[in-house]
């Protein structure tokens, strides 16, 4: 097998793993970015590079592709009986790094030391600066006549869903996916159906993340957004709406993900802080950068190259957003 397909057979199955473990309820909240930084670092002087990568492979070999047999066999396991448990517990960060294409630097992140903030951002000048170079960028105009902002809130999503006959909120199967964070919920569904209290950040705090797969659903979502101004018509954007939802705090902690595609995400309500970490080859080169989203904004980046992590900004308002990725 060509060595690029042996990477997407790996990316398929670990894809795979992640929904099963999704399903099964695994919490995907054990990061270990600071061992990952430490299998990378890179050394600071000659004498003891050697050293240091000779340390750095022992510890890949023990610490990424031991477990990774592990998980593969669990995996297997799994096949015949899907109701049994892996005893290592799948960690994402170190799953989506090993199948991860190695980063062009200099493209993605050298120079960058704050993440831009346009308007007016012609097509062609997405296309020629931003859109497939994966350097991030918020298109400050870019959302602010969307009926979206305003109308978006937990009761719209509330109501939403339980209008569409469709909808089968527990179903992950259709390669939905449910981020439950640390709220503790089961599902969309289980969080939807959050007293209202919590609802209204009074109990413990929450914060969500959903991928749709309901035809009906996209259809009214659809309404209420457009394809961002600046993505060229013959660009296409994913046919999977991505919405976050949540009150002030930790949002998404610190991953990389493994989706075929760039993304665009635009912040509807609250405010949210982004934290873009370069991938550890480019740690020499590049910076760890941050942006606060404001409502109306949309952020474009890669996240399959950056390191990301969210955190909402106290400002009285839940923090909503949407986003969907494009080719
Ligand atoms: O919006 C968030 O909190 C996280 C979003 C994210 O991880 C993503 O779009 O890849
Ligand atoms: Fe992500």
């Amino acid at each position: 097998m060509a060595d690029s397909k042996k990477v997407d057979a790996l990316a398929f199955r670990f894809s795979k793993l992640r929904e099963k473990c999704i399903r099964s309820g695994e919490s995907i909240e054990n990061i270990r970015w600071e061992f990952l930084r430490d299998v990378h670092r890179v050394p600071k002087t000659q004498s003891k590079e050697n050293e240091s990568s000779f340390f750095a492979w022992n510890k890949i070999i023990w610490f990424l592709i031991l477990p990774a047999i592990a998980l593969l066999l669990c995996q297997l396991i799994l096949e015949y009986n899907p109701d049994s448990k892996c005893l290592i517990e799948p960690d994402f960060v170190v799953l989506n790094e090993m199948a991860r294409k190695p980063t062009n630097c200099s493209l993605l992140c050298e120079g960058v030391n704050e993440i831009q903030r346009v308007a007016n951002l012609s097509k062609e000048e997405f296309i020629s600066t931003y859109a497939y170079s994966g350097r991030p960028v918020v298109i400050t105009d870019a959302a602010q006549n969307w009926s979206a902002v305003g109308a978006f809130s937990f009761k719209f999503f509330k109501r939403l869903y339980a209008k569409s006959d469709e909808a089968d909120l527990d179903n992950v199967d259709e390669g939905c996916m449910f981020f439950a964070y640390k709220s503790g919920f089961q599902s969309l569904a289980d969080a939807l159906r959050m007293s209202n209290k919590r609802a209204q950040w009074k109990g413990k705090p929450w914060y969500i993340g959903w991928s749709n797969c309901d035809p009906n659903v996209r259809q009214i979502l659809r309404k209420y957004y457009d394809k961002p101004y600046f993505i060229p018509h013959d660009a296409e954007t994913g046919d999977q709406d991505w919405i976050f939802m949540g009150g002030p705090g930790p949002g998404a902690p610190i991953h990389i993900d493994m989706v075929q595609r760039p993304s665009w995400q635009a912040q509807l309500s609250g405010q949210k802080m982004w934290t873009l970490i370069p991938p550890p080859e480019c740690e020499h080169v590049c910076k760890t950068v941050q942006v606060t989203m404001q409502k109306g904004e949309i952020i474009v980046l890669d996240t399959n190259q950056w390191f990301h992590s969210t955190k909402i900004i106290p400002t009285g308002e839940l923090s909503i957003t949407i986003g969907a990725e494009y080719d």
